[in-house]
């Protein structure tokens, strides 16, 4: 039998889910991204400095994070590198967007899977706050009218958390996430000139000289974050992973992870906060880009297919045979890899090149009795997103340290080259995000993004391995094909963002 989730809701962008299921478990499943973009077809013959602002519109939770892949990818292809105080201020608006994102993907996106929010109807102490939801939700449900308590209803019917002091008590800090949301916006607003889509990142830097006040802008703001974070997130993840303590044996995934590393402590960038390689069979080695390839035999997205991003096409192709996804087949030396939380979390910790981190993993693993294997998992993404949430708000607080204040933060001097090659290896808060382009008679003659949702929501390649969610999925039990709540929460613990991911 096969049952079609689509559009998996409480995600960004349109991604539908099918699923075979075979004596109540999946037999297999097929991520199919429903929309094509074309953002990299649009850039073509445009002024390369245009990529920073253009592929920002790629989307509107991580355009921080394009922006930032971006002017790396630009600045190889110029030759230049940016100012310590370019560095810094760039590792705070990318700091700044992840924790933002982190929160908002729990709060308001995945908790709602595990967190009964219809126990607001039942509150009657007097915050003031869950008293106006309660008095809207209400009203909602008296109304009739169709889909009423939208976003919240409907929900696949499912064992949400019972307790009711539980319930009360996330649905209050849903409401606080949306400021932790605002906030961190601010955050980027501060050193990036406006957010969403940041117009002071530039080649060499950022536009933005940093002065006592904005460094104490961001950093007030900072420390509100940082405070929600130890006193709702954390807590918040750990009581959900109690409760769920099956939910560390469902959705396993390929089992291989891949992170280029982010937050450059040098200007070197071989020292990143959260470290880069390919984790496999328990150990990281080194990258090679060149190992990279894009197929498309199951992709609507482009008519060639086994490039390597520096030679990418992307053009519809909607009447291609076996065809089910406008999302490419990214590969990693033929490997299906996951990219995301979890895999920078496990790549520094194995590596062990930040005991801060290794010092968080082991308490959290021990407070929950579980191994670093068990982080291969729905509940192991959720924790390993809400470590490294922390972990980036506090290296946030020595970057700002580190600033000098009146120095200016980008490289004055370059120019656009006849020809040449780019390449920019960062990530997004939804995992490694890589840029390549390519120059000719002083414009954009090829670019391409490879997108962390293009990794992890992929169909099947050339050798028709499914991709990263498709085998977290498969074998997952649906209880009841009606209410397919496990499979959802199988996906929502990668925070797919479908738009970028078709870019
Ligand atoms: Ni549209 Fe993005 C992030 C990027 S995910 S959210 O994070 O790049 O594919």
């Amino acid at each position: 039998m096969r049952i079609a989730i689509d559009p998996v809701t409480r995600i960004e962008g349109h991604l539908s889910i099918s699923l075979d299921i075979e004596d109540g478990r999946v037999k297999a499943a097929y991520c199919g991204g429903t929309m094509f973009r074309g953002f990299e077809a649009i850039l073509q013959g445009r002024d390369p400095l245009d990529a920073i602002q253009i592929t920002q519109r790629i989307c509107g939770v991580c355009p921080a994070d394009h922006a930032v892949a971006s002017s790396l990818c630009v600045e190889t292809a110029l030759g230049i590198t940016p100012p310590d105080n370019g560095r810094l201020l760039r590792n705070l608006v990318l700091g700044a967007s992840f924790v933002q994102s982190h929160i908002l993907h729990f709060y308001q996106l995945a908790a709602l899977d595990f967190v009964d929010v219809a126990a607001v109807l039942k509150y009657e102490g007097k915050d003031q706050q869950l008293l106006a939801l309660r008095g809207w939700a209400k009203a909602e449900v008296e109304s009739n009218k169709p889909n009423a308590v939208g976003p919240f209803l409907p929900r696949f019917a499912g064992d949400y958390i019972a307790d009711l002091d539980t319930n009360l008590g996330a649905t209050k800090h849903y409401l606080q996430a949306l400021h932790m949301h605002r906030l961190g916006l601010e955050m980027q607003a501060i050193f990036g000139g406006k957010a969403p889509h940041i117009s002071g990142l530039v080649p060499g830097g950022v536009a933005k000289v940093p002065s006592v006040d904005t460094v104490e802008a961001f950093r007030s703001r900072l420390h509100e974050i940082k405070a929600f974070i130890a006193d709702a997130y954390l807590p918040d993840v750990v009581s959900v992973a109690q409760a769920y303590p099956q939910y560390f044996d469902v959705g396993r995934g390929p089992g291989n992870l891949l992170s280029y590393g982010v937050f450059p402590e040098d200007n070197s960038r071989k020292k990143p906060l959260l470290a880069g390689g390919l984790y496999r069979n328990g150990s990281v080695s080194p990258l090679d880009p060149s190992k990279i390839k894009e197929d498309a035999k199951y992709s609507w997205a482009s008519p060639a297919s086994g490039l390597h991003p520096s030679a990418g096409q992307t053009a519809a192709t909607p009447n291609k045979p076996d065809a089910y996804s406008w999302v490419k087949a990214p590969r990693y030396d033929g490997l299906v890899v996951e990219v995301g939380p979890l895999a920078r979390v496990l790549i520094t910790h194995t590596s062990g090149t930040n005991p801060a981190l290794s010092s968080l993993v082991n308490a959290s693993l021990r407070q929950l009795d579980k191994t670093p294997e068990a982080l291969f998992s729905v509940m192991g993404r959720h924790l390993a997103r809400a470590l490294e949430c922390k972990i980036i708000a506090d290296a946030c607080e020595a970057w700002l340290d580190q600033l000098k204040i009146g120095v200016p933060a980008s490289a004055r001097d370059y120019r656009i080259p006849e020809s040449g090659q780019g390449f920019g290896l960062s990530e997004a808060a939804r995992g490694a995000l890589g840029h390549w382009m390519g120059i000719s008679k002083r414009v954009i003659s090829q670019y391409s993004c490879v997108v962390p949702t293009t990794w992890n929501c992929s169909p099947r390649d050339d050798q028709g391995q499914p991709g990263a969610v498709e085998q977290a999925l498969t074998g997952v039990v649906i209880a009841d094909k009606d209410n397919p709540i496990e499979a959802v929460r199988v996906v929502r613990a990668y925070d797919p963002c479908l738009a970028c991911a078709v870019h």
